[in-house]
Order: C-alpha cells, then structure tokens, then sequence
C-alpha cells in the first residue's frame, strides 16, 4: 500500500515523466483522425454510403483501429460516427445529415482540423403486423393407398425471412402453415378434400432519423486497437456540460479493464481540453449528451451538449525515468496546459 509519503513522490515522478513524454514524442506522434471526411465504419452498422459520405475503414495498418457503437440513452438508437473538418459544410441530405459551416451555439472556426464527430439517431420504430390467413382447398380427390376415414390435421415448422430494404428498413416475416385432410367414403370409394392454411405475419423495424439534421453530437463508442498503444492522447472539443463527456473505462495491453470514468467539466463554447491514457488496449468514450428536449431535464441546453474527439498516439521513449509511475496514476489531466496553448 503506498503511505502519504510516498503517493506525493509518484506524482511528482510521473509530472516529470509527463513533460518529458510530450518533449520527446512530440516529433513521433501519430493522428488518429483519418484527415478526409466521410463515416467511421462500425462494426455494428453499416455505412450509410460508399461515396457520400465516403465510408472509411480505420482498421488498417498497425495503429488501425475498429469502432463500435454503443448504446447511450434508450430514447436514441446508437449514433453513428463522422470525421469531419469543422468549418466546411457537409450534405449528406440523402441521409437527413447537413453538418454546417457555423454550427448551432459554437465557434467552429476556431480550429480548421478534423475531429471525430457522433451523430445521435432517434430509436427505430416497430410496427408489428396483424397475422394473415389464406386458405385453399382441393376437393375430390382420390385417397392414397393406407388412408382411412377421417380428419387428419398435420402443421409445419414456422419459417422465419428477414429482408432490409435500401433504406435500412427490415420486414421480418413469419409463415406457418397447417394442412387439414378429411377422408370420406364416397360411392363406395375413399376421397379426401385437402384445406391448406398459411398465415403469414410480418414485423417492420424502420431505423430511427439523425437527430436535429444530424448535428446532436452525442454517442457512445468502444474503440479497439489492433495491438496495445503505449500512450494515447484524447483532445474533445466543445465540451460545455460537466460530467457526461469523457472517458468511461479502458482495457491494457495485459487485458486488464479499468473503469476509471474520467467525466471532464465543462468549460466554454468551443474549448478544448485534453486527457492522456499510457497503455491502452481499448477504451470507451462518451461524447456530449441530449438536452431537455431529448428528456434530460439535468441539462442546461434545450438540445444537448455536442462533443467531438481527437485521438494522438504519444510514442513511449523507452529511456525516459519515471515514466511507469504513469501506470500507477492511469490517467493525466492536461487540460491546463491545452487551454492556456489554444
Ligand atoms: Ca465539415
Ligand atoms: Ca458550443
Ligand atoms: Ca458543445
């Protein structure tokens, strides 16, 4: 267990330790924002488009990395991810998404970078369908060798199709049927009359729209390195409410997952701040969060408080003293220093 005594000298071991890093990887830090615009291929969802937006893959090469969306707030289906330079103005309406140039309450011009940007999608709807029955009958018709008189009822297995529809609309349709043989005794011969019902029910699931035309910059994603980063520096941009944007857990290259819940407090429209995680495997972020509209009454925006993210490998210097102390504390704030350099 560390005494009191020895706690403050980690800290100012791993101070030093920092600084340092930052000095000497400056020149081998990697973006890990790909510097074009278009839709961050998840692994849960596909890409809206090919071209526009233009779906990119993030999973290749050895600092690849894939994306997954997660569930954040049960009124919104999960967002999806852009890369997008803040600034320009995008259309992608055949989506309903229009990003702006001046988006709503922010100073976007502050930074001509790309940032990774969510946008938040309403639930999709489910209409479940009234089951419906058609019947046909063949009558007179001569019995098989065996058949005896009388009423042989026999069902098959329910079947089960699901087809998507171009604009992402499922229809889950379900069909049974049972067939309904009645052998009769007809001048002096054995007849059946066959009675074939099939009733079908269809489900339809229509994905829900991006919210406010795309431009609610919330979500939740799980980010997976292809192999162990030893150092990883996130910058968010806009963060205006305390306490929802941030860092919820990661996992280190050993496999180990720390919940560390590294929420930051807001600060004002268009700040920037920063954090830094030393040995990431994976993490999950939280970005923004719905406003009063959207049902979160804590909120002190009517829609929400959008967020982007920027993520920097920081390279460790293998000789640098000190710099495992980092590993102790997990987590540095540089907030400070960002804000003071922006
Ligand atoms: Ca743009
Ligand atoms: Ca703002
Ligand atoms: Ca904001």
């Amino acid at each position: 267990m560390l005494t009191l005594k020895s706690f403050s000298k980690v800290i100012a071991a791993s101070t030093i330790g920092l600084s340092v890093l930052s000095a000497t990887s400056a020149a081998h830090a990697v973006n890990l924002v790909p510097q074009q615009e278009g839709e961050i291929k998840l692994t849960n969802l596909a890409c809206l488009s090919e071209t526009n937006p233009k779906c990119i893959d993030t999973s290749l090469g050895a600092i690849g990395y894939k994306v997954t969306s997660l569930n954040y707030d049960s009124k919104f289906s999960v967002s999806r991810l852009f890369s997008d330079k803040r600034g320009t103005a995008n259309d992608y309406s055949a989506f309903g998404i229009k990003f702006s140039a001046d988006d709503e309450g922010t100073n976007p011009n502050a930074f001509q970078e790309y940032w990774l940007r969510p946008v938040a999608y309403e639930a999709a709807t489910e209409k479940i369908g009234a089951p419906r029955t058609t019947s046909s009958k063949r009558s007179n018709l001569i019995a098989p060798p065996g058949a005896v008189v009388g009423t042989v009822t026999a069902t098959l297995p329910s079947t089960t199709e699901t087809t998507t529809s171009s604009n992402g609309t499922k229809t889950i349709t379900t069909t049974s049927s049972e067939t309904i043989t009645v052998t009769s005794l007809k001048n002096s011969k054995l007849v059946q009359e066959i009675t074939t019902k099939k009733t079908t029910q269809a489900t339809t699931i229509t994905p829900g729209k991006a919210v406010e035309n795309g431009r609610l910059e919330v979500g939740r994603f799980q980010f997976d390195f292809n192999k162990p980063l030893a150092g990883l520096e996130f910058s968010f941009f806009d963060v205006e409410e305390s306490n929802y944007t941030g860092i919820l857990s990661y996992v280190n290259g050993l496999g180990k997952t720390i919940s560390i819940k590294e929420l930051l407090t807001g600060g004002k429209d268009g700040n920037r701040q920063s954090l830094m995680l030393k040995d990431v495997q994976s993490f999950i972020v939280q970005l923004g969060n719905p406003g009063k509209k959207y049902g979160n009454s804590n909120s002190k925006f009517s829609t929400g408080d959008g967020a982007n993210l920027q993520l920097e490998t920081v390279p460790e210097p293998g000789a640098v003293a000190g710099l495992s102390a980092l590993a102790v504390l997990g987590m540095m704030s540089k907030r400070q220093r960002r804000n003071k350099a922006a």
